[in-house]
């Protein structure tokens, strides 16, 4: 069907395909064409002659930078959008950004050309060499591991029900991403209309916990005397989210967010206790895990024996593609972890409660939740000097974003090794991403485009160390702000080094030869680069900033372009190297 209304003769599947995800909800198709495309781009001219309505294909120059878009687009607006990318070597530089996704649980419809099949006497068969070189056993292979559906398009007529089957398995609960290879003969044959534009005929699955396990699980934590909840990936909603803000305090639950990659209460609840759960962890009697992949390390500090664990999430176990992990779960809560949130929350309010003992708890846990906060700045406080530490960037970021919240500006904070989290002290859903568990380097800026793309008025940081940057195909990035218009404000947190790699050496051989090497071998970066002429190179607002005094400045600076010029803003900041080196 036609924008008007009107019935449309029908386009070829390379051009259906288009209308078929904008019946679908998608608004985007993140784009990285090759010569498998001529009956894609040649397809989508036709559907838009037809007046077809369509998504918006975006050409962008690097697939780890189409598919980290399409994550944080999802991460803001929650509407899963596609990805299509070239054959197998396009599918290829965009796997470390599926994997990504797959941990996160973000659903994306990827799709990648195939190379001709036909050598020859057929319309879209194999012209130049490529068409030989492309071709593979298992491209699929490429991507199967972190889809959870994936197909070969063989007939133009399946596109409607083929998308519609992908498209209902990556919304369904755990939601995630699936692939769809596109074969160039069957995308240039002609596509009937029916279903183009239909919606999915197959509403998504969304699980939902079993009554007795809720019951039991709300029975333990009203019952518990000490408790600790560990959240890993927010609370899943605005609702959600304001509901477990009050309910724990309502409860006295002291809640640690460790290795969080979202914050699932506001960071200044007198229940938040800080990052690290390993104290309260050791004498808990019930642990509530909230969508957590790994919620504590085990070498470190476990429940006590008798403890019993409540996990809840998606895909609380996370069976689908962790091979190993077995923290213990007594009542697992499977389903949407804000409606199994809402779910529990109200069925603990109607058990009966202690309320003197509570009170007694709140006020402990309020001074553990205060202590942590003092030390927390005193740790960026540290910082303010010549040269500065993350820890101070991250301090001062989050003091400024309580302020444009204050007047009603949102922000969000997309982390890859920058602002730690416990300095930014901050309080809204949606305020904070991390990279992904699955740690596929160079999410971070991508996914901040992405993310600023699907709200325009948002403040979107993205903080990152230097190493992550360059992962992060920069000057792709850069390009596709200026393109597109998006004044996403870059934070290079510049240590001239891969810190973490060091640290991780010297984690795990103590004083070893690392720690006490004064050059330590495949970690440094020097000479640095001059970031700001690669954010230059897209006309963006740089500055250099080299100590912690002139913090605050730059940032009232970066925000001030961002929001009145709509210009997107580099700031490369000095930061000391940590620990022996
Ligand atoms: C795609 C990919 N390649 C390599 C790694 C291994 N890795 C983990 S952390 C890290 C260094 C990060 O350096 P940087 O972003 O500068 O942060 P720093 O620790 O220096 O602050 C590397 C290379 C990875 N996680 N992902
Ligand atoms: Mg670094």
């Amino acid at each position: 069907m036609a924008k008007d209304g009107s019935q449309t003769k029908g386009v070829s599947a390379g051009g259906a395909i288009f209308g078929k995800l904008k019946a679908l909800g998608v608004d985007y198709v993140f784009t990285n064409s090759g010569t498998d495309f001529p009956p894609i781009i040649e397809g989508l001219i036709e559907a838009r002659d037809e007046g077809l309505d369509l998504p918006e294909p975006l050409t962008v120059p690097h697939e780890m930078v189409a598919v980290g878009m399409a994550h944080g687009y999802y991460q803001i607006s929650g509407q899963a959008q596609s990805v299509m990318l070239h054959t197998n070597v396009g599918l290829s530089n965009g796997a470390t950004g599926v994997i990504n996704a797959a941990c996160d649980q973000v659903p994306m419809f990827v799709m990648s050309g195939r190379t001709p099949v036909a050598e020859s006497d057929r319309f879209g068969a194999r012209t130049v060499p490529i068409g030989w070189g492309q071709e593979m056993y298992d491209q699929t292979g490429l991507v199967r591991e972190a889809c959870k559906w994936d197909y070969e398009l063989k007939f133009a007529d399946q596109v409607s029900e083929v998308l519609d089957r992908g498209w209902t398995v990556a919304n369904s609960t755990p939601t995630g991403p699936v692939y769809l290879s596109l074969p160039r003969e069957v995308l240039c044959e002609p596509c009937p209309p029916a279903g183009l534009d239909q919606p999915s005929k197959m509403a998504p699955s969304r699980g939902a916990a079993n009554r007795d396990d809720l019951a039991q699980a709300a029975e333990l934590i009203a019952k518990a005397k000490r408790p600790l909840v560990i959240a890993q990936r927010g609370a899943g909603s605005q609702e959600a989210f304001d509901a477990l803000a009050r309910f724990v305090e309502d409860w006295a639950l002291p809640v640690s967010m460790y290795w969080a990659n979202q914050i699932a209460i506001p960071m200044a609840s007198p229940c938040h206790v800080g990052w690290n759960p390993d104290a309260l962890l050791k004498e808990a009697d019930v642990v509530v895990v909230i969508n957590a992949l790994a919620p504590w390390f085990p070498d470190r500090a476990s429940p006590p024996e008798d403890a019993k664990v409540i996990n809840i999430g998606p895909d609380p176990l996370f069976t689908r593609n962790t091979p190993i992990r077995n923290f213990r779960s007594d009542v697992t809560l499977a389903g949407e972890t804000s409606t199994v949130l809402l779910e529990l929350i109200e069925a603990v309010n109607a058990q009966d409660r202690d309320a003197n003992s509570i009170a007694a708890r709140l006020e402990r846990v309020a001074a553990l939740a205060e202590e942590n906060r003092a030390q927390v700045r005193a740790t960026a406080a540290k910082g303010n000097k010549q040269v500065t530490s993350k820890e101070w960037v991250a301090h001062i970021l989050g003091k400024l974003i309580r302020e444009q919240s204050a007047n009603g500006r949102k922000s969000s904070v997309f982390h890859e090794l920058g602002c730690p989290l416990p300095q930014l002290e901050l309080d809204e859903h949606l305020n904070y991403f991390q990279e992904p568990h699955s740690g596929g380097l160079g999410w971070g800026l991508p996914a901040a485009v992405g993310g600023q793309l699907a709200d325009r008025d948002r403040l979107v940081f993205a903080t990152m160390g230097d190493g992550s940057y360059m992962f992060a195909n920069p000057a792709v990035c850069h390009q596709v702000m200026e393109a597109l218009e998006l004044p996403v404000i870059t934070l290079v947190l510049n240590n001239e080094e891969w810190g973490a790699v060091r640290h991780s050496v010297e984690g795990l051989y103590k004083g070893g030869r690392a720690a006490q090497a004064n050059d330590v071998p495949l970690t440094s970066l020097r000479p640095s680069p001059d970031f700001t002429k690669t954010a230059e190179a897209s006309r963006a607002y740089t500055e250099t900033v080299t100590d912690g005094a002139e913090v605050e400045a730059a940032l009232r600076r970066a925000i001030k372009v961002a929001t009145q010029e709509k210009r997107q803003v580099l700031l490369n900041i000095a930061i000391e190297r940590t620990g022996p080196h």
